[in-house]
């Protein structure tokens, strides 16, 4: 089942088309209602008459977090404030939040998109669906609330915390599908362990996990334990929220709503736009938006654009998994170490748990990196009182890290639950060296 067929099959040339289309009337756009865009481009001595075809992107100035967050709050609004409906805000680790406001128009092909992906994933007018984002500020709970109305399921709005009574009403309802993160689902898979509510006794199937980064083997883990089949939702606040793109059952790469969010590949260093299939930098620009429109925004986020076309008949073109960020990069005694690097290694081994934390400090002038895991139930069952086992166990890990991050790490292996857990996005770092 395909939502919107007319715009998730285009032939690549009538996509290009449109998207040029698209394209020179957003520039004209912002060009008449954000200074700071007009002002970008007159420096470039270029107006929305240059822009006239999806190539012509090329030659538009790029936009990041900084630049928003400099306009705080309301500085790359297009829209008068008589015609934005509704506000949400991104937390940053640093600085000002990053706002976004939303016409009626954008929230109806926010909703459409949400809506394509949830039909991809194969929900439909019989599902029962819990939304398990955060409802807030945070665009997750609200963007895919409003997608599973759009394809007539019916939602369970329990957003995120009171885990216990929320597994409870997804035996008690016959919930079918659920919307969270990926860590939250494993939380959930361990709270309904703890409380006693087993696979037979509940009717989920589908899955719809994003906001965070999550590998193959996390998949394999929360669809075996919840039963279902998990699928890829990924989004972000500045382009829109959740709904930007989506796996469809093929589960090869992940459907870019390209009609509304235009993506290219760069390099993160040169700022070069890189041949399809290259990994790189992800940018977007919002072909549609008229709240908050962006042009070229760095995402930061890692993967490449695949190219060919996807079995289930969908031409959109499909971006890979997020591997890592360009800008969560740590930096460790020089060496660039990726979050995602430590997960992988905790997952290749059974006896741990996929809940892991990074700690890095500065001592005496020496970057310090601590990896803290927890064990598996089972496995600390086995081994608690054997503190050999332990030993060697720890060894193993620290060889594997050293391995694979060319630098050595601490390893402190903690008891099942000792890692804090987070409802909405995990912690993977705390990085100790900005409080110096
Ligand atoms: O996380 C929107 C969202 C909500 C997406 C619910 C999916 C589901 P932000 O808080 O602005 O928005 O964070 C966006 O989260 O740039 C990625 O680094 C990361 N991210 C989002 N989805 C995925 C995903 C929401 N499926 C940032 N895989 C993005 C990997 C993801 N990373």
């Amino acid at each position: 089942m395909i939502w919107n067929p007319n715009k998730e099959c285009m032939s690549r040339d009538e996509m290009s088309a449109l998207q040029g289309k698209r394209l020179h009337k957003i520039v004209e756009y912002v060009y008449h209602n954000v200074p700071f865009y007009r002002h970008k481009l007159q420096e470039m001595d270029l107006t929305p008459d240059d822009i006239r075809t999806i190539d012509d992107i090329v030659k538009l100035p790029f936009t990041t977090k900084k630049d928003l967050r400099d306009n705080y709050p309301f500085g790359l609004q297009a829209a008068p404030q008589s015609e934005i409906i509704r506000i949400h805000a991104s937390s940053g680790t640093t600085g000002n939040p990053t706002i976004v406001g939303y016409t009626r128009k954008d929230i109806g092909v926010w909703s459409e998109c949400m809506a394509r992906c949830l039909t991809a994933y194969g929900v439909g007018r019989d599902d029962i669906f819990s939304v398990s984002y955060g409802y807030g500020l945070f665009t997750g709970g609200l963007g895919a609330h409003n997608g599973v109305e759009m394809v007539g399921a019916s939602v369970v709005p329990a957003s995120t915390g009171n885990t216990e009574k929320h597994a409870k009403l997804i035996r008690d309802l016959g919930i079918t599908g659920i919307a969270c993160t990926p860590s939250y689902a494993l939380y959930l898979a361990e709270t309904m362990e703890q409380i006693g509510i087993t696979k037979d006794q509940i009717k989920l199937r589908v899955g719809a996990f994003g906001a965070e980064p999550w590998t193959e083997k996390m998949r394999e883990e929360i669809e075996e334990r919840l039963g279902l089949k998990g699928f890829n939702l990924y989004g972000l606040s500045e382009i829109m929220g959740p709904s930007v793109s989506y796996e469809c059952q093929e589960q090869n790469g992940s459907h870019i709503n390209e009609d509304h969010f235009y993506p290219e590949i760069i390099n993160p260093v040169t700022l070069e736009p890189l041949p399809k299939g290259q990994p790189g930098e992800l940018v977007f620009t919002t072909l549609t938006k008229e709240g908050m429109p962006v042009l070229r925004y760095r995402t930061r986020d890692l993967c490449s654009l695949m190219p060919g076309e996807c079995g289930c008949g969908r031409t959109s073109v499909r971006m890979t998994p997020i591997t890592g960020r360009s800008d969560d990069m740590l930096i460790i005694r020089g060496i660039n170490v990726f979050p995602s690097q430590v997960e992988s290694v905790v997952l290749s081994m059974p006896e741990f748990a996929p809940r892991y934390l990074l700690v890095v400090d500065r001592i005496n002038n020496l970057d310090t990196l601590e990896v803290q895991v927890e064990l598996r139930q089972e496995y600390f069952t086995a081994t608690f009182d054997t503190p050999a086992a332990i030993d060697q166990l720890k060894k193993r890990l620290s060889d594997k890290l050293r391995s694979v991050l060319s630098i050595s790490a601490k390893v402190q292996l903690k008891a099942p639950n000792a890692i804090e857990r987070s409802q909405g996005k995990s912690v993977r770092v705390i990085d100790l060296r900005n409080q110096k």
